[in-house]
């Protein structure tokens, strides 16, 4: 019973989406008739929706129009599902939960095959690197892990995170028309503040000593306005409520999955470089607790950072941290 009211709200609402964008609203008893439901279940599964969150006007001739994209309804499958090509990619939702990249890698132990995604409403405890935090407070953010299979070429983890960051600045660009920067490696960044960060984890075979997959988190502040303290002068926003969180998803996961599926084209590489707010810096370095000088040259075609340090040496940074010096 429980299942069947599910079923009948996702597929009211993906003909919801469908119709939106024309402003024209669907009555009950065509909606009723596309998906084979009676009248009484359509009402039912809008009231659902209404509940959740969604901005549905029902006026008594016409019947149903979805009026607004909003940031803050519940997330659902059948919207992200609305928004992508491939109908058949595994989306696993939920309210909240401690980290979608610690639940993907259940998953994949679980025995779930990727390519999958796994969003979240909420996490308590969204991770970064080396064990930090990610703030991830309910509905004003995107949480998203999506977990490929290393049959891709771009089977190292740097070079899938600069994917990543490309697919969320081209994302940011086409939804909102807003010019995104990246930081080497990870970070997002919009008007000075960082907006997004991503943290791509490997998981291996022991036998084989290959990478089994690869856990892409990508954590993105939407319309999140108030920061814990210790990240209120770093974090921001990118401050827009038009577009739903579930667009945000699909269309980054969309862009992740055509850029990690091209065999050997790392010409997304031009594109991170231009968006590069370290190429041509002075920087510092961090390996474990040892600070470097360096100045950083360009990004090599593995996503590496190339980086000339005081004494002269070329080397190439996989991983790390680095801050730009300020002089
Ligand atoms: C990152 O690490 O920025 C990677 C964050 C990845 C989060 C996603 S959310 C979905 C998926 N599931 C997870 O559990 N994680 C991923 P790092 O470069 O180490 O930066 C962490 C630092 O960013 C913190 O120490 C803070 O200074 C700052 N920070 C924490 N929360 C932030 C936020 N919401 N916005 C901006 N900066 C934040």
């Amino acid at each position: 019973m429980a299942k069947m009211k599910q079923k009948t709200t996702t597929l009211v609402l993906t003909e919801l989406l469908k119709n939106a964008k024309s402003g024209e609203a669907l009555s009950g008893q065509s909606l009723a008739e596309t998906i084979g439901v009676s009248r009484n279940a359509v009402w039912k599964a809008i009231k659902q929706l209404q509940a959740d969150g969604y901005n549905i006007s029902a006026t008594t001739n016409l019947g149903y129009l979805l009026t607004q994209e909003g940031t803050d309804e519940k997330l659902n499958a059948a919207e992200i599902k609305a928004y992508l090509l491939n109908k058949e990619l595994q989306i696993f939702v939920y309210d909240e939960i401690n980290s979608t990249n610690s639940t993907a890698k259940k998953l994949l132990l679980d025995g779930v095959e990727p390519p999958f995604l796994v969003v979240a409403d909420s996490q308590t405890a969204g991770r970064g690197r080396f064990g930090r935090k990610f703030y991830s407070p309910t509905k004003t953010g995107v949480y998203m892990s999506l977990v490929i299979s290393p049959e891709i070429k771009l089977g190292s983890p740097v070079t899938v995170t600069a994917a990543a960051a490309v697919a969320v600045s081209r994302a940011i660009a086409t939804l909102l028309q807003k010019e995104t920067q990246i930081k080497w490696v990870n970070d997002v960044f919009l008007d000075g503040k960082k907006v997004c960060g991503i943290l791509s984890e490997a998981t291996f075979d022991v036998e084989t000593s290959t990478i089994k997959s690869i856990v892409i988190g990508i954590g993105i502040n939407l319309t999140t306005s108030d920061f814990p303290e210790e990240i209120s002068a770093i974090a921001g926003s990118v401050g827009s409520t038009e577009v739903s969180r579930a667009r945000v998803i699909a269309t980054i996961t969309e862009n992740l999955l055509q850029l990690t599926n091209q065999t050997d084209n790392i010409d997304f590489l031009d594109e991170y470089r231009k968006k590069s707010c370290v190429v041509g810096k002075d920087i510092y370095f961090f390996c474990g607790e040892t600070r470097t000088e360096a100045h950083a040259l360009g990004i090599d075609e593995a996503g590496g950072l190339i980086v000339k340090l005081l004494d002269g040496t070329i080397d190439v940074l996989r991983s790390g941290e680095i801050t730009i010096r300020v002089k």
